[in-house]
């Protein structure tokens, strides 16, 4: 294991130079320089909620409002935040390369806009993340499943949130819950990329929520190696060939610009 330095980004630099497929799994740090808080540590508060206690069916059922207000708030800054430079330089390696699947456990839609911008009139597809936790920018009815585009949500109370235009049911954020299913074919996909890329490379997560935090396993299954940037320790660092240490926005472009 390296703990990172300019050897350790010169030992990066040569995994992903000679790796045939990368897969990237990024977390809420690699979008923290975009103010988007983190879940946990010194950001990881919501008031007096933690996110286990609010990113729950049960809290949805419990009080709506008070789960809306949370998510109303983040859609809002994740609408007003741009891109930092890691979005920026995963997607430009993406779209030029075409070697390189983005997984994220991020709701943000942060990746999605680096890849449109990356692409410019081209295709952005190559760019395009698995959002394994779903979308804070898409609404589905909790009643009968049918996805819309994100309406402006009055969360002051309960007769003001959003309903259904098929069903009347309570909208809610089509993100993915503690204790629901990630969607298969999502799931699917980015373990499939992980299980065959040479490379995995895990950018500012706690790699502590399941499934998510088992891709990596699939890459060092097949004998591919886990390169991490942090800025902590995480659960996944033991496993890493190569720690990089520092702000995602600062070491990503440095491990992936020519
Ligand atoms: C920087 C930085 C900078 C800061 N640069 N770095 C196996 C074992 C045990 C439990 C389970 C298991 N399998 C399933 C479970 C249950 C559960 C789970 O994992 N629990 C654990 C907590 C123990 N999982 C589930 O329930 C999942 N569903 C499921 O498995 O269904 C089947 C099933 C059900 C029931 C029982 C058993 C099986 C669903 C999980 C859904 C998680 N959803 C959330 C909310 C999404 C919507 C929303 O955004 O509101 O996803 S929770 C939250 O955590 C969010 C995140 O995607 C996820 C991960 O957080 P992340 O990204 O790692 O953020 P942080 O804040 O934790 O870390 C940030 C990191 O960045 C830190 O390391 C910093 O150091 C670093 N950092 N600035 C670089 N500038
Ligand atoms: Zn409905």
């Amino acid at each position: 294991m390296n703990h990172g330095g300019t050897d350790g980004i010169a030992r990066a630099r040569a995994h992903i130079a000679k790796a045939e497929r990368i897969v990237v799994l990024t977390g809420a740090g690699v979008s923290a320089e975009s103010g988007v808080p983190t879940f946990r540590g010194p950001d990881g508060l919501w008031g007096k909620f933690r996110v286990e206690e609010l990113a729950t069916p049960e809290a949805f059922a419990r009080d709506p409002r008070l789960v809306w207000e949370w998510y109303a708030l983040r859609r809002t800054t994740a609408q007003t935040c741009a891109p930092n430079a890691a979005h920026h330089a995963l997607a430009s390696f993406a779209v030029a390369e075409r070697r390189m699947t983005i997984v994220t456990q991020n709701v943000d839609g942060l990746h999605a806009r680096a890849a449109v911008t990356a692409a410019g009139a081209g295709d952005p597809s190559p760019a395009l993340p698995l959002e394994v936790h779903g979308s804070i920018l898409r609404d589905r009815c909790s009643a009968c499943d049918q996805r819309s585009a994100p309406v402006d949500v009055d969360a002051s109370s309960l007769a003001t949130l959003p309903r259904c235009s098929l069903c009347s049911g309570l909208l809610r954020p089509d993100v993915v819950w503690f204790g629901e299913l990630l969607d298969a074919r999502v799931l699917g996909a980015a373990d499939a990329a992980a299980h065959q890329a040479d490379v995995c490379l895990v950018i500012g997560t706690s790699a502590l929520v399941y499934p998510a935090a088992a891709i990596p396993f699939r890459t060092l299954e097949r004998g591919g190696v886990v390169i991490e940037v942090n800025t902590e320790e995480s659960a996944l660092s033991p496993m890493a060939e190569v720690m990089l240490r520092g702000r995602a926005g600062e070491i990503v472009p440095r491990l992936l610009n020519a």
